[in-house]
């Protein structure tokens, strides 16, 4: 009796445990419109990927995999390609990390047609899935000399218009 009230326990603290760490395994994508869809690991990792490569501080790099972010945005109706003019012109992007970093990105810089895809949303480096420090996602900007902007531990991506004046 004892040891079947202990297993139930037992059970029951590991599907909460498992159900929270699957609850922190997914970012939330907010658009234009306030609204948000929550994108988990599994679905980022059924997302079209490229190889992408994240420089690091001291000359070191990591090879990574990740989804351009202009796929992810497409989820939430984030204007793109010739619908980003006149006012679009004014939005941007703020990416949001567990621990409270946010790194701001204009729009434009994540339009495929504008720039070409240069800025990633990272799952995988050194041909695993990001561990926790680190993940489960990072975010990757090609072509920056330092890493300050690959955001680790990405938790929110939302669409925002500059207020006017
Ligand atoms: N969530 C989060 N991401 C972050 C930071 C941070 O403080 N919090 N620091 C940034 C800075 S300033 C740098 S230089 C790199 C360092 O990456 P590394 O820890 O993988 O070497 O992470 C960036 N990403
Ligand atoms: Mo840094």
């Amino acid at each position: 009796m004892a040891v079947r009230v202990g297993l139930a326990l037992g059970a029951v603290v590991l599907a909460l445990g498992w159900g929270a760490a699957a609850g922190a395994q997914s970012v939330a994508v907010t658009g234009l419109d306030g609204k948000t869809v929550q994108l988990a690991s599994t679905d980022l990792a059924a997302l079209p990927h490229q190889p992408v490569t994240l420089q690091l501080e001291g000359g070191k790099s990591e090879a990574c995999e990740g989804v351009p972010l202009s796929l992810i945005l497409a989820r939430v109706g984030a204007p793109q390609g010739k619908a980003l003019r006149g006012p679009e012109m004014a939005d941007v992007v703020e990416v949001g990390a567990a621990d409270g970093y946010r790194v701001a990105l204009a729009l434009a810089e994540t339009d495929p047609v504008m720039r070409g895809d240069k800025i990633f949303l990272a799952d995988r480096c050194g041909g695993a899935a990001l561990g926790a420090g680190e993940g489960p996602f990072r975010l990757i900007v090609v072509g920056d000399g330092r890493p300050a902007r690959s955001a680790r531990q990405v938790t929110s991506i939302s669409v925002r218009r500059l207020p006017p004046g």
